[in-house]
This record gives C-alpha cells, sequence and structure tokens, in this order.
C-alpha cells in the first residue's frame, strides 16, 4: 500500500538577526503536521554509532538536527530514503510506519525530536521481521 504522506524537508521560521539567527515552532503554526506531545534530543553520540532500528506504530515525528550533521535512513517496506540533516532551521518530518536508523552523526551533532505521542514503548516495532510482516500486509 502506498502511504498518504512521505517523509520529507520542512522549512522552519528563521529570523536573520545580527546577534545570532532564531527558528522556533509551536502548536497550530501550520507548519508541522502534528501537534507536539514530547520532545527529546539526542547528544554526545560516540563516532560510529548508529540509533534508530525501529518503526513506529502511530508515532509522528520532526527530527532537527539542532547542531552538527548525521544521516537519516527511512525504509518504507521497499525503498530506502536518505536525508543529511545538517540545518537547525529545518526539519524532517516523519510519518508513523518508516523504519528509521539515524548514523554519521558529527562531533558535538544535537539531534531534536518533536513527536506526537508520549512515550510508549508498545508503539515501537524493533524487530525488523516484525516491520517487514506489516509492510507487506500495508499495516507498517
Ligand atoms: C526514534 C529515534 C530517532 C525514554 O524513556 N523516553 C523517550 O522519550 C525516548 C525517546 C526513549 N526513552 C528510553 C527508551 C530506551 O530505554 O531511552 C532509551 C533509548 O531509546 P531508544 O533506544 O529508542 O533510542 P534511539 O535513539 O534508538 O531512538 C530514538 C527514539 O526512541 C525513536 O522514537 O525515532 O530516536
Amino acid at each position: 500500500m502506498q502511504k498518504t504522506v512521505m517523509p520529507h524537508v520542512i522549512d522552519l521560521p528563521r529570523i536573520y538577526d545580527p546577534r545570532g539567527n532564531l527558528s522556533f515552532l509551536q502548536n497550530n503554526d501550520g507548519i508541522i503536521p502534528f501537534a507536539i506531545e514530547r520532545v527529546y534530543w539526542i547528544y554526545d553520540v560516540p563516532a560510529g554509532e548508529e540509533r534508530g532500528a525501529h518503526s513506529h506504530h502511530e508515532g509522528k515525528e520532526l527530527l532537527i538536527a539542532l547542531a552538527g550533521s548525521f544521516n537519516v535512513n527511512l525504509f518504507d517496506g521497499k525503498e530506502w530514503h536518505h536525508f543529511i540533516l545538517n540545518r537547525p532551521f529545518q526539519g524532517l518530518y516523519v510519518p508513523p510506519g518508516y523504519w528509521r536508523t539515524l548514523d554519521n552523526f558529527s562531533s558535538g551533532s544535537v539531534c531534536m525530536v518533536l513527536t506526537s505521542t508520549p512515550y510508549d514503548e508498545t508503539d515501537y516495532v524493533r524487530e525488523f521481521e516484525e516491520f517487514m510482516k506489516l509492510a507487506e500486509n500495508g499495516k507498517a
């Protein structure tokens, strides 16, 4: 089954200022395609480490490289979609149902993630075989 909304990069508000630039997000701004329920961030990732390796049943996410850069690899069960995040004024929207891995973190990088759901381990699919079964049945 074709997913209705694909992962895509969203440009965020950007206030230029000689003192330094500023970006922001808020609910109901018409920019993020979900209400923000939770925020977490990943940092101090040692060189060569990988994060992720799971999908979500329901959770929608917006990933932002607040500092540095990293790669986000998304698999829909058939095709991989690859993104490099390195701009604090852009976010990658990841709909549910995509197996994701994050790698190639630069030194000092910070990945902030806004999500549509509270933390709930039952929303995770952490076994790739299970993900593939769901994807093959159009239920990933
Ligand atoms: C995702 C990628 C991009 C919590 O207790 N609360 C939280 O909000 C989160 C996100 C995690 N945790 C606990 C669960 C694990 O015991 O923190 C531990 C590490 O989580 P995990 O192995 O899932 O971390 P990542 O970096 O592999 O995945 C995270 C998110 O979990 C996931 O939703 O999409 O970042």
